[in-house]
């Protein structure tokens, strides 16, 4: 009987302990969040990458609100909009290349998003799910020093 409630306690524990870790790692219920949420009230956001910064460096967004957000990359070099912790956070819903040329990728999360040189621009439909202040960088060579930072905060 002992051993049983020790064994119990520490099935209990471990549950516990793997959905936080799971929690920690991305939204995995994203297909529910995406599918209740009210698409036809999905706000746009465009964010110009260039030389060396973010347009606008900080974007304020709501929790459980859909978003389209639109990348461009107005610079003559390629650029990423890294923000790990913030994709992690929100359920997504795909990422795609502008009509009507392009296409589009469903993944349970992403983790970085390049934009190519002269015009280049990807769209990622999320909802944001966890509040928070989250960091965005361009990971390539030395941009993040040269001022290639910003933020999103979640409402
Ligand atoms: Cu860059």
């Amino acid at each position: 009987m002992r051993a049983l409630i020790i064994t119990l306690a520490f099935a209990g524990w471990a549950m516990l302990a793997s959905s936080a870790a799971t929690a920690q790692e991305y939204v995995t219920n994203s297909a529910d969040i995406v599918k209740a949420a009210n698409w036809e009230a999905m706000q746009t956001v465009n964010v110009e990458l260039s030389e060396h910064d973010f347009e606008p460096k900080h974007l304020k967004l709501k929790a459980g609100q859909p978003y389209r957000l639109v990348i461009k990359n107005t610079g003559e070099a390629d650029h990423y909009y890294t923000a790990a912790e913030f994709f992690r956070s929100i359920a997504w819903r795909k990422v795609q290349t502008p009509r009507p040329h392009g296409g589009e990728v469903k993944a349970p999360y992403f983790t970085a998003v390049e934009a190519y040189k002269k015009g280049g621009t990807v769209e990622l439909f999320f909802v944001p799910v966890k509040k928070g202040s989250f960091e965005v960088v361009c990971t390539i060579d030395d941009h993040k020093e040269k001022g290639m930072t910003g933020s999103i905060s979640v409402d």
